[in-house]
């Protein structure tokens, strides 16, 4: 029996922020991810603003739980590098990317929009018709070789006016703003879309309880009441993709969160349990129920929240339930009420206790093949509506040989480990149709700014000091894919694989 149903989609993933570049061309406005420096697994992202006085600032982090000081503004500074300001130069290579990537033989490419191409302040009545042209030439590309988009309508990128002028997601006038950025693309690329996905890893919302524990209450009000504002925004963008289009789909799109007890304890069972529904099952129920679900009550009393709604905000949630589910899948953790300060693992949004039985990369995320299948149960025994895995990916450094080659076997090794897990839990039974993995070319890493942190299986000529031709190249795992799709997945062997 095949491993894999027909016409399953095997492809890849990126976003505007982290690949296109060109990021003040074509009346572009600037978003949160242009004012972030480069940065390394240890050395911090920075903010940079301009404060109140006229004094040039940064401060280390970036995204919704960072706060520059009281009057400052979001600036680019001369003396700083800003990865994303280039990404891989999408922008001006799109043609030659998508001829890789139909090369490869994918079904699907995964890229977002940047919402201030669109909007450049995310507050204009007219879209700005540089930005609607890109997308759609970029659609019509695609379409050229039968490559099916699956597009992130927000990736981590809300245009900094939006931010900085109206207190960004907090604010509910933002739910409507982004309805008249979904009405611009639901109508614009009616017949070259099919698949969409409202937010990225919607969940990164409430990565504050891992990552800030002693957040002062204000950010933990204003990131729970921010998505709120998501959750019905994206519930009004399902609507009216159904409205415009009855052939649309529209997924949610979350942080794959997979923890488990440390040890055999009950209390790390009960903590493991709670953790997994306070980081991740909140989102998912949410937009695949279309209610909150029963322990958000202890959740919004723990963390003293009180959710601010908008009138028909329940029917919203309701009405507007998503297609399918999806999420990123990189590596799983581990949950103790113990002591582990000597055994502290890290990885995509997660902290927690390293698993002692799993191997751990350069950047200390885990392998565990085993996980992903786990979870693909687990999410269709809850959710029972397609499932797609959006990211997965190693992030590593490769090396260029004298001719040009680039032998990236350990990352062959992680994806055939997930195309197998993945065929296991569609032999469980698991209505999985697609499979994205994540910076199918090299592309700026979101945590750490670097490029050097690769996922690629393009490899783009492009240093963390942005030096370099920008030139593409085929990695060993183009060819080790290429042969994947080719035989819709039965064969993910690869002659140096151990
Ligand atoms: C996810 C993001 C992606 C991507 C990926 C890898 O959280 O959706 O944008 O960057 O993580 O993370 P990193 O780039 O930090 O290695």
């Amino acid at each position: 029996m095949a491993r894999f149903p027909e016409g399953f989609y095997w492809g890849g993933a990126t976003a505007a922020n982290q690949c296109e570049g060109g990021w003040n061309e074509g009346g572009r406005g600037p978003a949160r991810t242009d004012v972030t420096t480069g940065g390394t697994a240890t050395t911090p992202r920075y903010t940079t603003y301009i404060d109140k006085d006229g004094n040039p600032g940064k401060v280390a982090g970036f995204g919704h739980m960072t706060r520059i000081p009281e009057g400052a503004k979001c600036a680019v500074l001369d003396g700083y590098l800003y990865p994303n300001h280039v990404g891989c130069d999408f922008y001006h290579h799109y043609k030659e990317d998508i001829a890789l990537f139909a090369e490869m033989g994918f079904k699907m490419y995964r890229m977002s929009i940047s919402w201030s191409r669109i909007f450049p302040k995310g507050i204009e009545d007219q879209p700005n018709q540089a930005g609607v042209e890109f997308y759609r030439n970029v659609f019509l590309e695609l379409k050229k070789y039968g490559i099916e988009p699956l597009v992130t309508i927000s990736h981590y990128d809300t245009p900094l006016y939006i931010e900085e002028e109206l207190g960004g997601w907090a604010n509910p006038q933002v739910i409507e703003l982004f309805d008249k950025f979904t009405a611009v693309l639901f109508n614009e690329y009616k017949g070259l879309v099919k698949y969409w996905l409202t937010f990225n890893e919607i969940n990164c919302l409430l990565m504050f309880k891992a990552f800030m524990p002693n957040a002062p209450q204000e950010v933990v009000q204003d990131s729970y009441q921010q998505l709120h504002n998501q959750f019905v925004a994206s519930a009004k963008a399902v609507v009216r993709a159904h409205e415009t289009d009855p052939d649309y789909k529209v997924g949610c799109m979350l942080a794959g969160m997979c923890s488990y007890p440390w040890t055999c304890d009950p209390k790390d069972v009960i903590a493991t349990m709670e953790g997994m529904q306070e980081s991740f099952y909140y989102c998912g129920d949410v937009m695949v129920r279309g209610k909150y679900p029963a322990y958000a009550k202890r959740m919004w009393k723990k963390d003293g929240v009180e959710l601010v709604w908008g009138k028909d905000d329940a029917d919203w949630l309701m009405k507007g339930k998503v297609d399918f589910f999806s999420f990123s899948y990189y590596n799983t953790s581990c949950t103790t009420t113990h002591d582990f300060k000597d055994a502290a693992g890290s990885g995509n949004l997660t902290l927690g206790a390293k698993n002692p039985y799993l191997k751990y990369s350069e950047w200390g995320w885990s392998t565990d093949p085993d996980g992903l299948r786990f979870m693909l149960n687990t999410l269709y025994s809850r959710y029972e509506i397609p499932l797609m895995v959006v990211e997965n990916g190693l992030g590593a450094i490769d090396t260029v040989e004298a001719d040009g080659s680039i032998h990236d076997d350990y990352r062959i090794d992680y994806l055939a480990q997930h195309v197998d897990a993945m065929a296991q839990a569609i032999e469980d039974g698991v209505d999985l149709i697609a499979y994205t993995t994540w910076g199918c070319i090299d592309l700026v890493s979101a945590g750490t700014g670097e490029m050097r942190k690769r996922y690629g299986f393009i490899y783009v000529d492009l240093d963390d000091n942005l030096q370099g031709t920008l030139a593409r190249s085929r990695k060993d795992s183009f060819y080790w894919y290429k042969k994947v799709i080719a035989t819709n997945g039965e064969d993910v062997s690869w002659e140096s694989r151990k």
